[in-house]
């Protein structure tokens, strides 16, 4: 089922899948001869090779129920767990043996007005790359493995599901869309986040978080959360889902919190209690597609699909769910609308070894630790993002961004805009990144090479992008030719490299506005007015300005009104982001009549006297 498909069921239909797994296996198989021998008892996964009757007689128990999907015995199944009981090398044989069980038993329940499906069931693994455990190349070779094994042996959709690391999740994207690029059958895609019972995932990452960094994935048709706490603890993530996110949503809890009985945990909630939250959340908030994880029966389960089969979804769910998704970024933490109210979006600049002589010291003294402090300094100053550049001459800049966004993954709190020219250092970068990243930037410099080069790196890590308006002929100088070379950006990033209009940030250019260059004079207004036509043509762009380049070569307090003033202008005509010194921007008020005119006058152009 491609993920076309599934958005057409979920028009008509709520899908219900399957309970526990996992708790269900143990009691159809205890002893080590089922599980292959000593060393396996535990392996749930490899009982697809030793025992494939206990998946089966899983399986058969739901479909009994009346489920539409059954997940297949594959939970833990990539070389990363599975070499943890020296089945590291069998990894494709298991998940594929997983989903001929699956498919096979399904099969036989299919009738003409019930179609039974399977969902290649892919877990966390063991590993949080985020942390170091990983890195993001052997994870995706791992969930690649294991995701060719799943759509080779039958799947109808691939489930990525109960993840704690969004960077554990873009890996097993990234696996799943090279699958899909290199020719194997296309299947719809749901992401399952877990959010634990303080509230967010295993790693730190609000709801909203997640949504902003999996919503630009298009192979992604259905999002969603999964175990950890019972439906009641899910509620206000669910209804913040069910109001905020484009894609139908997912919710699959365990049967209650579990509770520590002499060890083992126990699963207390009752078929009558799931029932009557999952009926709230069908009907009252628009979930789509439902199921249970840890602790859910056969029982539970055929309440969900009472709930299903008395509800239609035109009505109230993935047909009529009404949702307002704004276009935003993230860190692993938090996410940030790529437009305020009030605006601007501040980016701070002083993360930058060309902008800041501060930051450019603590990359030749190797002080990461010192990197990672400016940036916290930055966010306590005001800024909403971070603009990141440790391009610096004679250094390896691969090597420094890859130690630089190690630490800034995890210890810093704000969306991050990697700034770099090359290709390899940025896609490092979004490598260790497990939010969603502004790249910093393509442009039409020479031709379309830049764009080949970077925006399916956007697509792959799901980035949005600055681009710049500059192309063959250099940096645009009036209004018009900077939204024409807009303009082409525009319908090639959307045309020819599948982005969104609002991924696309465009920075009209901010030339020194206090240089007494001819050439220059109307080049402030011009950046400025640019902004407005943008922004008039393409309403779900977003616009940026580096904002300090306007004043280079004043002294500091000059700059600092200019750099104040010509961002107020900019934000008028319609400025969404502005790369600034958040410490030292100021309202227009605190600035004095005398400073206002003279800035208005090198913005605009309009000097009734002569700088030098
Ligand atoms: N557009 C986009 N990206 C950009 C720019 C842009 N990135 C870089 C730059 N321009 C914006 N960032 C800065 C950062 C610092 C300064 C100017 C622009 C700056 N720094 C002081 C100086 O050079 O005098 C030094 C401050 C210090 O040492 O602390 O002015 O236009 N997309």
């Amino acid at each position: 089922m491609t993920g076309k498909e599934l958005l057409s069921i979920l028009r008509y239909k709520i899908l219900v899948f399957d309970g526990a797994t996992g708790t269900s296996l143990q009691n159809q198989a205890s002893n080590p001869e089922d599980f292959g021998g000593e060393d396996l008892v535990g392996c749930n996964e490899y009982l697809n090779i030793s025992c494939p009757s206990a998946p089966e007689k899983v399986h058969r128990s739901f479909l009994e129920a009346g489920v539409d999907v059954v997940e297949t015995n594959s939970f833990g199944a990539t070389s990363i767990v599975l070499s943890e009981y020296g089945l590291g090398d069998r990894a494709y044989e298991i998940n594929r043996a997983a989903a001929e069980i699956a498919c096979r038993t399904a099969s036989g329940y299919t009738t003409a007005d019930h179609l039974r499906y399977v969902a290649g069931s892919m877990g966390p693994t063991t590993k949080l790359p985020s942390l170091g455990h990983i890195e993001f190349d052997p994870m995706k070779e791992a969930y690649k493995e294991q995701a060719f094994g799943l759509i080779d042996g039958g799947v109808d959709l691939l489930i990525v599901e109960t993840c704690q690391d969004l960077l554990q999740t873009k890996a097993a994207l990234a696996a799943i869309q090279e699958c899909f690029a290199e020719g194997r059958r296309e299947v719809a895609v749901i992401v399952s986040i877990t959010i634990e019972t303080m509230g967010t995932m295993l790693m730190g990452t609000e709801m909203s978080a997640a949504l902003t960094t999996i919503e630009p994935y298009d192979i992604v048709t259905v999002f969603g959360m999964n175990c950890a706490t019972g439906p009641k603890e899910m509620e206000e993530n669910i209804r913040y889902l069910c109001e905020n996110s484009p894609k139908p949503v997912f919710v699959m809890p365990n049967a209650g919190l579990p509770e520590n009985v002499g060890g083992k945990a126990c699963y207390h909630l009752t078929p009558d209690e799931l029932e009557f939250w999952m009926h709230r959340y069908v009907t009252e908030f628009g979930v789509s597609v439902i199921g249970g994880c840890c602790g859910t029966t056969p029982e539970h389960i055929s309440r969900l699909v009472r709930i299903a089969s008395a509800v239609d979804p035109g009505s109230i769910a993935a047909g009529g769910r009404s949702y307002d998704y704004t276009p935003s970024v993230s860190s692993i933490y938090s996410n940030v609308a790529l437009h305020l109210d009030p605006p601007p979006v501040i980016v701070g600049e002083r993360c930058n070894a060309n902008g800041s002589k501060k930051f450019k010291e603590l990359l030749l003294a190797e002080d990461y630790d010192g990197m990672v402090q400016l940036g916290k300094e930055q966010m306590k100053e005001g800024a909403h993002i971070l603009d990141l550049c440790v391009a610096y001459v004679g250094r390896d800049e691969v090597r420094d961004m890859i130690e630089v966004m190690k630490r800034f993954n995890t210890q810093v709190a704000l969306p991050l805009m990697i700034d770099s020219t090359e290709h390899r250092v940025i896609e490092e970068a979004l490598k260790r990144y497990a939010g969603r990243a502004i790249v910093n930037s393509i442009n039409m410099e020479d031709g379309e090479e830049r764009m080949k080069k970077v925006l399916p790196l956007c697509k792959k890590y799901g980035a949005a992008v600055i681009a710049l308006t500059i192309d063959e002929t250099g940096m645009a100088k009036t209004r018009d030719k900077k939204f024409d070379v807009a303009k082409r950006i525009h319908d090639i990033a959307i045309g020819t490299y599948g982005m969104r209009e609002e991924d696309l940030i465009y920075d009209t250019l901010t030339f020194t506005l206090g240089s007494g260059d001819e050439e220059f004079r109307k080049a402030g207004l011009e950046t400025i007015e640019a902004i407005r036509m943008i922004k008039a043509a393409f309403p779900r762009s977003h616009t940026l300005l580096g904002v300090s380049n306007a004043s280079f070569g004043l002294n500091q307090s000059a700059r600092h009104v200019l750099n104040s003033v010509f961002l107020h202008y900019a934000v008028e005509a319609g400025l969404d982001l502005a790369i600034v010194n958040a410490q030292k921007i100021m309202p227009l008020y605190k600035i004095d009549e005398r400073g206002r005119e003279i800035s208005r006058e090198l913005i605009f152009d309009e000097r009734k006297f002569e700088t030098v």
